[in-house]
């Protein structure tokens, strides 16, 4: 099957081939046919070692398809199910899932690391974040592979799987904005325009948009955003909307020392900074130790948006089903597997024009 490969870290595209193979799937497993699969920044951040990955692997972390096989004690689908997939599949028994945080389970997670899910030959590959949707079929712990109805486009499922759970469960799980509330959002990826959507969602009287790239301001305010300014710009906004005391909230979803460090000076004494940016393991942050208690400002990590898979998906499909999330519109670029390459380009340079783009697997 077709399957675009990282061959080493480090290498800036990826091998498209088409004699992959994934391997059976065992008990507890599913095989997917992939259809579509989002570019999420995460993919270009494992291809150059920001964040971990296993090489050679196949990418791709956000994706959507049809069940073809299940692995024996499946009980929860059957082969033609539509399902978006999970990075993280909760096992349901761990310590975190038991306390309400599936977003954290360790198990199948951690598994990924020692478990290839393709080959090439006789060369196994792993596939990024348990997945590697960048290729035709995938095979998955089936906690992993979470139903929706047939009737929703497989591109606009995919997007939720990661970058919509991610950014509008960061506002309405890890934050839990409140109506009227004063909110920044530093980063207008997919991810940041999720979050600025959540927000609005959310009830955010006031929600600035912060990016560099000026051409993402006037697709931030399609989405919700109040007002959209350049990161030279953003002291002269927030004097103006807040009269200087700061935001009730600021998300950071780039992931730079610099970026969290405003997100921190920019909120309100009070009020809460969100990192949902996918940072670098060795990238540091300061804060004094004076203002981190003075200001009583709650710093909260949100990864995965907090989200709980198998309830927020089928949430954030309702809320687009009511016209709450504009998915469709999040997609700038659709594109067919030839060029998985071209779409990794325009996201490293920033383009403008690049929100999420969609490539249709088959
Ligand atoms: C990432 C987090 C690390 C694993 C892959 C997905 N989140 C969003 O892109
Ligand atoms: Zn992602």
């Amino acid at each position: 099957m077709r399957a675009a490969v990282l061959n080493a870290i480090g290498d800036e595209t990826l091998d498209l081939r088409d004699d992959v193979t994934t391997v059976d799937p065992g008990p507890h497993e599913v095989r997917i046919r992939v259809r579509a699969s989002g570019i999420c920044h995460s993919d270009l951040s494992a291809m150059d070692g920001t964040l971990p990955a296993l090489a050679p692997g196949v990418v791709g972390h956000e994706g959507a398809g049809e069940v073809l096989e299940i692995g024996s004690g499946v009980e929860h689908l059957a082969p033609g199910d539509h399902v978006t997939v999970s990075f993280v599949p909760p096992c349901g028994n761990c310590p975190s899932c038991l306390r309400g945080e599936p977003n954290l389970c360790p198990v199948h997670a951690i598994a990924a690391f020692s478990t290839p899910r393709f080959r090439l030959g006789d060369q196994p590959l792993f596939g990024y974040a348990g997945l590697g949707t960048f290729a035709e079929e995938v095979v998955v712990p089936a906690p992993g592979a979470i139903k929706v109805d047939p009737d929703v486009p497989f591109e606009t499922a995919a997007l939720v799987a990661c970058g919509v759970l991610t950014g509008v469960g960061a506002v309405l799980n890890t934050a839990r904005v409140e109506p009227g509330s004063t909110v920044v959002v530093l980063g207008c990826g997919g991810v940041g325009i999720s979050v600025i959507q959540g927000a609005r969602l959310a009830g955010a009287s006031v929600i600035v948009a912060v990016d560099p790239v000026t051409g993402k301001h006037d697709i931030a305010k399609r989405f919700g955003a109040t007002h959209a300014t350049t990161p030279e710009g953003l002291e002269a906004v927030k004097q103006q909307v807040t009269s200087m005391e700061g935001f009730d909230y600021a998300f950071d979803v780039v992931g730079h020392p610099g970026t969290i460090r405003s997100a921190w000076d920019n909120a309100r004494r009070g009020g809460s900074v969100v990192i949902v940016g996918a940072g670098r393991g060795d990238a540091m942050v300061q804060f004094s130790a004076q203002e981190l208690f003075l200001h009583d400002k709650k710093i909260l990590g949100s990864f995965y948006g907090s989200a709980h898979v198998h309830r927020d998906t089928g949430r954030m499909l309702k809320f687009w089903r009511a016209g709450l999330l504009d998915l469709d519109g999040m997609i700038s670029k659709r594109l067919g597997f030839d060029d998985i390459n071209t779409g990794l380009g325009l996201l490293r340079e920033g383009s403008t024009d690049v929100i999420r783009q969609v490539v249709t697997i088959g």
